[in-house]
């Protein structure tokens, strides 16, 4: 089996996560400032806890993994980086509490650490690729929106992404060891989307 194959396996679940509401909304420019700003500030938080992840899968790869695991791991550091300047120029607070779904997601994370390596990797693919195909949906975004849906679409992001997806398909598992943890992670995505869409900060 190869990774991509779990995006049909498990259909309902990825179009859940991957054209939600919040998504349709972000393309036609009915999202409210309020939902747009809490995702932001709960993403920032998430792609902390994902950058740390990361870094612990690195810390265990085999060596053909090694080189897209760091280059994604330092591209994570820059990409706090760019939250911080877009949230300073849009005053936007970051410094906000984790709302449940942010740590039931950090926690999977955690919980992915004690899984064997190719299936945690395949995750970190899911994960990456459930953004490739969200903001893909919201394209090409309304107005203040459109730096992000670029962000997620770019060339260079689906070729990491692709590069995810051949080294999760090049470390050997059981293709039935990552339905489970699949479901959870895509699961995780579409409760994030739905917390955002609330709008609380
Ligand atoms: C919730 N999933 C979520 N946030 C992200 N930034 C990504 C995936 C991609 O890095």
């Amino acid at each position: 089996m190869n990774v991509a194959d779990l995006l049909n396996r498990h259909e309902a679940s990825w179009v859940r996560a991957t054209r939600h509401p919040f998504l349709s909304a972000v393309r036609d420019g009915s999202l409210p400032k309020s939902a747009f700003d809490t995702w932001l500030a709960q993403d920032y938080r998430f792609v902390g806890d994902l950058l740390r992840f990361q870094a612990r899968l690195l810390a265990r790869a085999p060596r053909s993994a090694q080189a897209v695991l760091a280059v994604g791991t330092a591209a994570l550091v820059d990409e706090l980086t760019w939250f911080e300047q877009y949230a300073q120029t849009r005053r936007i607070d970051l410094d906000v509490a984790p709302r449940p779904a942010t740590v039931a997601y950090g926690r999977l994370l955690e919980r992915l650490d004690d899984a064997e390596f190719p299936v945690a990797l395949a995750m970190l693919w899911t994960v990456e690729r459930t953004y490739l195909d969200a903001w893909s949906f919201a394209a090409p975004g309304a107005g203040v929106y459109q730096d992000f849906v670029a962000h997620w679409t770019t060339p260079p992001f689906t070729a990491y992404v692709f590069e995810l997806e051949k080294a999760a398909d090049g470390t050997a598992t059981g293709g039935a060891k990552l339905d489970a943890p699949f479901v959870e992670v895509v699961e995780a995505e579409a409760q994030f989307w739905d917390m955002a869409h609330q709008g609380q900060l």
